[in-house]
């Protein structure tokens, strides 16, 4: 990843009933190390699966054992994953696999929330970035 290039990225996601939807951003960037892989994501303009991750822009990457989000709470362990959380999460894509509806704990699965809610595990989500010319 050059960061001194542009990016795009497209969210592509499918659930466990064959639907498949998508969300564009005009712009993503990912931060250096020493300022914890920060995100910048914008523009969102299209996408039928809504924008969940608009709400993440500017936080940093954490981990279990590197809370660095925006939260009092450590979100990767409450949420089980690992993410640009903010306080917590609208969108969970290293969450826990569990297909489809399941709601026992709330938030954890593979979670993109305005599409499909906090209780529903997708099937598989991409993030594709290419450049921008
Ligand atoms: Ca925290």
């Amino acid at each position: 990843l050059c960061l001194r290039k542009k990016y795009e990225l497209l969210v592509v996601m499918e659930d466990f009933e064959g639907n498949s939807a998508f969300a564009y951003y005009s712009s993503f960037f990912v931060g250096p190390e020493a300022d914890g892989y920060r995100l910048q994501v914008t523009g969102f303009t299209e996408g039928d699966a809504g924008d969940a991750l608009s709400v993440h822009n500017g936080h940093m990457f954490s981990t279990f054992n590197k809370d660095q989000d925006g939260s009092l709470a450590n979100c990767a362990r409450l949420y089980l994953g690992a993410f640009w959380y903010g306080d917590c999460h609208n969108t969970n894509p290293n969450g826990v696999y569990s297909w489809g509806a399941e709601g026992s704990i709330h938030g954890v699965g593979v979670e993109w929330s305005d599409w499909k809610g906090y209780n529903y595990s997708l099937k598989s989500i991409s993030m594709k970035i290419r450049p921008v010319q």
